[in-house]
């Protein structure tokens, strides 16, 4: 990759959004060559056209639970993840599906985790919200609001005792800022000085409810009483936020200490599989200005169609290669078996109580089992 050209927009100032952009005469490609212009749209597309076929297999019930679509927050996973180094640390919360396979893991393996198989990255059992690969730095999955950000400090806080020079990036949504754990996190990330850059996803909403009613401060305040640097980055631009990360970790790695980092972004779809895409709590119209204005995909692809940099036929290739690998994902996943019945306890850390348990499963009588 080319050195960083550009930070991201600072502290304050509005990133820029649809209404500023002009498709022709565009060129903010950020040093950027056209592989790696292509490379980052393939990313995307793939993320896109993933999702895609994981929401149509949980709409016909080949995928259970819950599920957490990432449509829409395309450009923060592909460039806050991509500049990472391949030992570097990832922690997030359970709209985890595109960061996974930004970091490593495989879409066949993502997939059949979703559909509850063998040959998920979880062996199946921990499902769309516990994806889980350490073999690619990839920490969960986690979820419970917050659960991971303590979590992402002791990652942060082993490299450190350890001796190594890798980050940690600790995903979070703009509702978990409001959990105890975020605050205590910061702030013995402070005193320790950690290599840790914590990432809201501020898609503007916890669920059904907008961050502006919870809180009294602007998200980039909320740092700053630990003394950790806050920054704000527009999330659906994709070359902005991978330079603006590019350089941010490689502070980090330096010796910078935690940063907390506000991603502007939005979410596409409904909360989860079981929502509406808008509901009552925002209207279609708020929606759909969003799609129109603000898709990631669709901001990359007409400012290197406005530069010369893709002609309509490689489009339609990157976005054909990006289908054939959601659908071999979902084939993959569709001939993994269910787990075995008889693994049920197998990495389960707990000494089984015959006296103390809550599930009569018959383990007790006749003395069998235990
Ligand atoms: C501790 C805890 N409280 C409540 C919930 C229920 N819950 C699940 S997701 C969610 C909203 C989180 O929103 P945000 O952090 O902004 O992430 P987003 O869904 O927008 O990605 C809530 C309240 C939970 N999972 N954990
Ligand atoms: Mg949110």
């Amino acid at each position: 990759m080319t050195p960083a050209t550009q930070t991201a927009v600072k502290n304050g100032e509005a990133p820029a959004t649809g209404a500023d952009r002009d498709p022709v005469v565009d060129n903010r490609l950020h040093g950027f060559s056209r592989e790696e212009l292509h490379a980052l749209l393939a990313d995307m597309l793939l993320y896109r056209r993933f999702e895609e076929k994981a929401e149509e297999a949980y709409a016909i019930g080949k995928i259970g639970g819950f599920c957490h679509l990432h449509i829409g927050q395309e450009g923060l996973a592909a460039g806050s993840i991509k500049p990472l180094r391949a030992d570097d640390l990832v922690i997030t919360a359970y709209r985890e599906h595109t960061q996974a396979i930004a970091k490593g893991i495989t879409p066949r393996a993502v997939m059949a985790e979703l559909y509850g198989r063998v040959g998920g990255c979880s062996g199946g059992r921990g499902g769309s919200m516990h994806l889980f690969d350490t073999t690619v730095g990839f920490y969960g999955g986690h979820g419970i609001v917050g659960g991971q950000i303590p979590l992402g400090a002791g990652l942060a806080w082993a490299i450190r005792y350890r001796g190594g020079d890798q980050v940690c990036v600790c995903f979070m949504g703009d509702a978990a800022v409001n959990q105890g754990a975020f605050l205590e996190s910061l702030n013995m990330s402070a005193v320790w000085q950690l290599p840790v850059i914590y990432v809201v996803e501020n898609n503007g909403y916890g669920m059904g409810t907008a961050f502006s009613r919870v809180s009294v401060t602007e998200m980039e305040a909320r740092s700053g009483a630990y003394g950790i640097p806050a920054h704000t980055v527009n999330g659906q631009d994709v070359l902005e936020t991978f330079r603006f990360f590019e350089g941010l970790v490689e502070r980090v790695r330096g010796g910078a200490g935690p940063q907390f980092v506000n991603a502007v972004t939005y979410r596409f779809r409904g909360h989860s599989m079981s929502d509406p895409v808008s509901g009552t709590y925002r209207s279609k119209e708020e929606v759909e200005a969003h799609v129109q204005g603000e898709d990631p995909i669709t901001i990359l692809r007409d400012r290197l169609m406005g530069a010369g940099l893709l002609t309509q036929e490689e489009l339609e290739g990157i976005d054909a290669g990006a289908r054939a690998a959601s659908d071999d994902a979902a084939e993959f996943a569709d001939a993994s078996p269910l787990p075995d019945p008889s693994t049920l306890y197998d990495h389960v850390y707990a000494e089984i109580n015959p006296h103390g348990r809550l599930f009569l499963d018959g383990r007790d009588r006749g003395g069998a089992g235990g």
